[in-house]
């Protein structure tokens, strides 16, 4: 009897095969991977550490001048990367269960609908590997796989590079601090073995990557411990400022001692030896497509979840700022019809992920329910994307991670409050804000407005004071001010463009 496979071989061999063919809806869709690093931001050092990805990916493909995130902190910002969502039209607010990072309203709605699970509708075979959501896997009954993923690697909890435990599928694997559990390493030898297994299933791949680097500890591998021995935190016009036109948590910042200075630069040193690892991840994905012969068909993007700060503004390290160094990221996208070499002035934003995502993969416009634009026809033949404005918003924290010695108490209104930095807090629960960014060809400027005791409001004129030096809010007229406060309400309480 002639089995269905020998009955199929035999029609492709006639012209019937590619007609066959074309009317598979999966059969031309990309490949896609995604990657998301913790915490790189792009003013402080950019990409100096990475020169294998500005030649495979930045080089080939498109760079974006003004990207940024909406949110700038980790797990507020990757549940709006995973949905293309604001965060208040997601109801997540911080890093806590309780401010729904990973709470029962993200699990039963919002969760239902990520990248993944659009990607899987559509036929994607789709592979996570790393930090997911800071509180993930925290609770064993809550360490399952999300849905739309069918290849699952989820770190438990927060970023670590070595003594962490990763969810496999839905078995808890335990890594210990040898050489080959740096996680980074890890998550680069899953994804090839996962592109090497499923790239001859023809089906389209998808892969979301999200190393630990360079978030703290900011542990290097082994044998990159010793590079960029002498690299310090850039001495900027910022760097160290008193800041006392900016709101309280900045304005009340000491000048940092030497010992902070010296933790400061450590950590950044630090930070650029996390990266050669992601930098090495890189390669080892471009290699693994190039040898299953898809690379010229798969699109790469690489991003971070939110910026960071090393002494600006006497703001010795964390993110959580509206400043540009804290909302800008890298973004870099290679793949199928992306120009060589491009680089975009448009604003995109972590919330623009996910259409662009769902362009390529042709989910269907109508079937996308998110908040961001697509980016897939500016990269293809840079059509303008048209926005004029967009909102970022942040809910500060309070009374958590006070650390050992710190004075400060649960009740104090502050949180983060590290003691390796003069007990210098990070956070403060009147650190909540929601800004305007205006960037296009006319404007370039932001308007913040806190939720603090008195209401304090920020504005930059960032053209003509790009390291944000002079809170300008006194030059503005009344009008003016009505004008962004009744902005920032409308893009507050509705689907924001
Ligand atoms: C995880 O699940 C996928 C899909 O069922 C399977 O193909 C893969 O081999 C599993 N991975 C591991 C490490 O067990
Ligand atoms: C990993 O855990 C072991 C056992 O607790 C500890 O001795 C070791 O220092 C840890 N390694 C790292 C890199 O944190
Ligand atoms: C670092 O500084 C030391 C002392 O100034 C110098 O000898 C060494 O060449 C420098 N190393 C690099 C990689 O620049
Ligand atoms: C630009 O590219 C997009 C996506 O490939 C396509 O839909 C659109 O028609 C193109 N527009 C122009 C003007 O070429
Ligand atoms: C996180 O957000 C929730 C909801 O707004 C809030 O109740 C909680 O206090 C916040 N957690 C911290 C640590 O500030
Ligand atoms: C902000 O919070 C701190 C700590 O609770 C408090 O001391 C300070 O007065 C507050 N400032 C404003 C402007 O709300
Ligand atoms: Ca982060």
């Amino acid at each position: 009897m002639l089995s269905t496979r020998t009955l199929l071989a035999s029609i492709c061999l006639t012209a019937l095969c590619s007609t066959a063919r074309t009317r598979t809806p999966t059969a031309a869709r990309p490949h896609i991977v995604l990657i998301v690093t913790d915490d790189q931001d792009i003013e402080a050092y950019g990409l100096q550490a990475m020169a294998k990805t500005n030649a495979l990916l930045r080089d080939r493909g498109a760079f974006f001048n003004n990207a940024f995130v909406t949110t700038p902190i980790c797990c507020v910002s990757r549940s709006s990367i995973l949905t293309g969502k604001y965060a208040h039209n997601l109801r997540v607010y911080n890093n806590t269960r309780h401010g729904n990072c990973g709470g029962r309203r993200w699990r039963r709605r919002d969760e239902r609908k990520t990248i993944a699970s659009y990607l899987h509708g559509v036929g994607y075979s789709t592979f996570y590997a790393g930090k997911y959501l800071n509180t993930y896997g925290k609770k064993s009954e809550e360490a399952g796989v999300p849905p739309g993923w069918d290849w699952w690697n989820g770190l438990v909890g927060n970023s670590r590079y070595y003594n962490y435990s990763l969810v496999v599928n839905e078995t808890v694997e335990r890594h210990g601090d040898g050489v080959d559990d740096y996680l980074t390493t890890v998550i680069a030898q899953r994804a090839k073995r996962f592109i090497a297994e499923m790239s001859a299933s023809g089906r389209p791949l998808f892969l979301m990557l999200c190393p630990p680097a360079p978030h703290a500890p900011y542990t290097s591998a082994v044998q990159y411990e010793h590079e960029f021995a002498n690299a310090s935190a850039p001495r900027t016009v910022a760097f160290d400022r008193a800041a006392s036109d900016k709101h309280w948590l900045v304005a009340v910042k000491q000048k940092m001692s030497p010992h902070t200075t010296r933790v400061v630069d450590l950590a950044y040193r630090n930070r650029l030896r996390t990266l050669l690892s992601v930098d090495d991840l890189v390669e080892a994905v471009v290699a693994a497509l190039d040898s299953a012969h898809i690379l010229d068909n798969t699109f790469i993007v690489y991003t971070s979840d939110n910026g960071y700060h090393t002494g600006q503004f006497r703001l010795p390290l964390d993110k959580r700022q509206p400043y540009e160094f804290d909302v800008r990221v890298p973004l870099i996208v290679r793949g199928p019809g992306v120009p060589q070499a491009a680089v975009h002035d448009d604003v995109a934003l972590n919330i623009d992920l996910l259409p662009t995502i769902a362009e390529w993969a042709r989910v269907g416009a109508a079937a996308v329910d998110a908040d961001g634009l697509s980016l897939a026809s500016l990269l293809a033949n840079g059509t303008a994307m048209g926005r004029n404005h967009f909102l970022i918003e942040y809910w500060g924290e309070a009374g958590r991670a006070i650390q050992g010695s710190c004075s400060q108490t649960a009740d104090s209104g502050e949180a983060q409050c590290v003691p390796e930095v003069d007990c210098a807090c990070f956070d403060a629960r009147n650190n909540t804000y929601a800004c305007v960014r205006q960037l296009n060809h006319r404007h370039d400027t932001v308007y913040c407005r806190f939720s603090d005791d008195v209401g304090f409001e920020e504005s930059y004129n960032l053209r003509a004071d790009p390291h944000q030096l002079v809170n300008r809010i006194d030059e503005m007229s009344a009008t003016e001010k009505r004008k962004l406060r009744r902005e920032l309400t409308k893009l507050r309480s509705r689907r924001g463009r």
